[in-house]
């Protein structure tokens, strides 16, 4: 049987002088949540650890840099691991890295048993990377973080194979493929998405519907689970959605977030169901027909 409850932990806003181990705190509880409710993972979002700052234009890394994280785990988020490692229960959790050698990114670790098992950096960095002074709030990821190098890893966990994408990679069809083609069953990411989309606000309106819209296609055309877990609301005067969502490998929503704030979802996955679309209509080896597909890798 490869069946255990997951959980997506949605968090609430983050105020920008929200110490991290307040923010620490919080997911802890989250994940005691989680564990009531007999989860075996809990899923976090993206910058989960900090207020979305790249939506000020910094210019100095002095100014920046206290945004990220140069060690993981870290004494301040320490706890976290701990308790995941005494409730025995495995969490996705996004935050911003600076590494030794001064490279930033956009980042999500899975951990078990107390362990980094896996690590994925964000590759679809939306945004921009100039101060845009017309947007009533920026979106400076292309300032702020590299592109990822660590491709698209599907690696052992949970029983199964599992898979990383961060936001807007979300949005994107090979982003799924390409961790449905490295046989992942359950693919985790979290999500900042404001609201107000300055570029083209006559879509505002769309924003929940494009959310489910991408994880649900993803979900389906690749058979595999999407566990999907927001920041949301109103965060230093940006809203930003919640919906946070577990898709099964049919594109089927089985549980959904109904607020902004601090919630936690749960559905049973079982990894055994991403057959049932794996072995019939989106049977790859039978079906894909990549020799036609050229157009995809060429820039
Ligand atoms: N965090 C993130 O990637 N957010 C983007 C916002 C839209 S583009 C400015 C998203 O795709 O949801």
């Amino acid at each position: 049987d490869r069946s255990f409850i997951t959980a997506a932990a949605q968090l609430g806003p983050i105020a920008r002088n929200e110490p991290r181990a307040a923010v620490v705190a919080r997911l802890c509880g989250l994940m005691r949540c989680a564990h009531e409710q007999g989860a075996r993972v809990v899923v976090f979002p993206e910058l989960a650890l900090t207020t979305f700052f790249p939506r000020w234009f910094m210019e100095d890394a002095a100014e920046f840099d206290p945004w990220f994280e140069t060690a993981m785990p870290n004494p301040v988020v320490q706890p976290l691991f701990d308790l995941g490692r005494d409730l025995n229960i495995a969490f996705h959790l996004g935050y911003a890295e600076k590494t030794s050698d001064g490279r930033y990114f956009n980042t999500a670790i899975f951990v078990e048993g107390g362990q980094v098992t896996g690590k994925y950096r964000k590759i679809h960095l939306p945004g921009h990377a100039d101060h845009q002074t017309w947007r009533p709030c920026q979106h400076l990821e292309k300032r702020y973080f590299e592109k990822g190098d660590l491709g698209f890893p599907v690696f052992d966990g949970a029983g199964g194979k599992l898979g990383m994408c961060i936001c807007n990679d979300r949005r994107w069809p090979e982003t799924w493929r390409m961790l449905g083609l490295g046989g992942a069953e359950m693919v985790m990411l979290g999500y900042n998405t404001p609201l107000h989309y300055p570029p083209a606000p006559e879509h505002d309106h769309l924003q929940y519907f494009h959310n489910e819209l991408s994880l649900q296609a993803g979900a389906y055309q690749n058979g595999m689970w999407v566990i999907a877990a927001a920041k949301a609301g109103r965060e230093e005067g940006c809203d930003l959605i919640g919906g946070s969502c577990i898709v099964a490998p049919t594109g089927e929503i089985l549980a959904r977030a109904a607020t902004v704030a601090d919630e936690v979802i749960t559905a049973r996955v079982d990894l055994d169901r991403c057959a049932e679309i794996r072995r019939n209509v989106f049977d790859f080896a039978q079906h894909r027909q990549p020799g036609d597909y050229g157009l995809l890798t060429r820039t």
